[in-house]
């Protein structure tokens, strides 16, 4: 999860004569400043990579960044012997609301393989059954909203709904909070807080000095509240966690009561705090994304709709609850979900740095280099056949998977820092696609075009359907 915006670090350069490519018109003092665009830096690293292939290097004022596409040299980054995760800026940046929680940790952080440890668990296939029945009351609510836009024939704004769920259903997974969004007009003091600290993030730090929002005295004091609110209401959720001593079978019971077997001790309260700030944040815009750019798909292909409709039908029966056993069978629901995350995968990349000195390509690369992982551009390698633009979830079909290299899909990043919320997203995203599939047809907003917004990760802007009940 990571816009790849410049960063101020070291820039890593060949020692060899091969060069990287470079942009064409690169100035002596700007570097790139051209070829920028602040708003939509992945979308024009993809056409950039078009142009000049795969792997190209970028240069605005002093920072550089390597940008990896192709699905070789991908394959190359991915070799967790010479290469390993890099903390690039704008997880850094995040490190200000989830400090050393799993996604924001450095790779020598203690508290890193203490959570992953003891959270393993707790996002294994075989604990979404625990989870099955909350995030189902959750679709429910969802159902219940788009049911009266349905009724009253408005256009449901597909984004915001996806939020809603998204943040009840880690909500009540994790930590057996209700944040009620569907239930509400303004939403919680919480999501409210985290928004707008994520937004001041984004937009104070960047990395281009001109570019960079000048925000005044109360904006920074503002921001500096509302990451107190988020720390204060996690911490509360805790206390009272810890007073009850009640047990939800949630993810907090389980931060609370595991011992890490390598060290044989417990997560303190301020890891507790920053993983759970890290669900929150790196659980919650990535899997609403992927579900509202799957709802977009599906309002532009009726015969995605029918051919998983026939497969829900089959599965779980026209009408009645799905059960935890049958979403793992709704394998047509699941490439729909897969193709999506190929053509925007909502976490757009990651950054990888050398262990040691290594070559990329044949290149020598120094001790100290990182590269950025462009996901959108590695999903529409070549090695993906000759329209890779084009949505078709049988693409991921058993047959078609296995003639394909693995590593030219990576949407959940690679090696051991790959997202460990992966069963969930997935879980998540299936449930309630298939209970949208079989309760609507979605038509799309005439003449609304895909806008992939841009903030840490990428979201389909502006995204409205209307729906009619079947
Ligand atoms: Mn998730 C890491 C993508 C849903 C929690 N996630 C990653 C990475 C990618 C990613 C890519 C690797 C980043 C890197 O190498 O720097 N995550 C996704 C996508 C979805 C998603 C595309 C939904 C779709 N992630 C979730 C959910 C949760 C979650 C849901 C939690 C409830 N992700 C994490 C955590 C990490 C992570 C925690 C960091 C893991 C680690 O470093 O140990």
């Amino acid at each position: 999860m990571a816009s790849p915006q410049l960063s101020t670090s070291s820039p890593a350069t060949t020692t060899d004569s091969q060069p990287i490519p470079q942009p064409r018109w690169r100035l002596p003092l700007l570097g790139d400043l051209l070829s920028i665009d602040v708003a939509k830096p992945v979308q024009r690293e993809m056409q950039m990579a078009q142009e000049l292939g795969g792997i190209f290097e970028r240069k605005i004022l002093q920072h550089r960044l390597i940008v990896v596409s192709g699905a070789d040299l991908v394959r190359e980054v991915n070799d967790e012997e010479k290469w390993a995760k890099f903390l690039g800026k704008p997880l850094r940046k995040l490190r200000v609301i989830a400090g050393d929680g799993l996604f924001t940790a450095f790779n020598s952080e203690p508290n890193w393989s203490k959570a992953h440890n003891i959270l393993g668990p707790g996002f294994s296939q075989a604990a979404m059954r625990g989870y099955h029945d909350s995030m189902l009351t959750v679709v429910d609510r969802l159902v219940d909203s788009w049911d009266t836009a349905a009724t009253d024939g408005e256009y449901v704004d597909v984004p915001k709904s996806m939020t809603s769920l998204t943040f009840d259903v880690i909500g009540r997974c994790g930590f057996s909070y209700d944040f009620d969004s569907f239930g509400r007009t303004e939403p919680d003091p919480f999501i409210a807080a985290m928004s707008r600290a994520l937004e001041y993030i984004n937009r104070s730090s960047n990395d281009i000095p001109i570019l960079r929002a000048l925000f005044g005295r109360n904006a920074r004091e503002q921001h500096e509240r509302d990451i107190a609110l988020m720390q204060q209401t996690v911490d509360r959720i805790v206390e009272e966690r810890m007073r009850s001593g009640e047990q939800h079978g949630d993810l907090l019971d389980l931060m609370m009561h595991t011992v890490d077997p390598d060290t044989g001790e417990q997560l303190d309260r301020e890891s507790i705090r920053n993983q759970v700030l890290t669900f929150l944040v790196a659980g919650n815009e990535t899997t609403a994304a992927t579900l509202g750019f799957a709802v977009h798909f599906l309002s532009r292909h009726p015969e995605v709709v029918a051919k998983a409709r026939a497969e829900i039908a089959e599965v779980v029966g026209a009408d009645g609850r799905i059960g935890y056993e049958q979403v793992a069978k709704l394998r047509y629901v699941r490439r729909v979900v897969d193709e999506t995350l190929r053509l925007w995968p909502a976490a757009p990349g990651y950054f990888r740095k050398v262990r040691g000195e290594t070559t990329l390509g044949g290149r020598t690369l120094p001790k100290g280099s990182w590269v950025f992982v462009l996901l959108p551009q590695l999903h529409r390698d070549p090695l993906w056949g000759d329209d890779p633009e084009r949505f078709d979830p049988d693409r991921f079909a058993p047959e078609a998977v296995r003639k394909r290299p693995a590593h030219i899909f990576k949407p959940w990043g690679t090696g051991i820092r790959a997202c460990i919320g992966r069963q969930f997203a997935l879980h998540e995203a299936v449930l309630t696609l298939a209970s949208l599939i079989r309760r609507y047809d979605f038509a799309p907003e005439p003449g609304y075009e895909l806008d992939v917004h841009e903030a840490i990760t990428l979201k389909p802007r502006g995204l409205k359907v209307k729906l009619s009940r079947r």
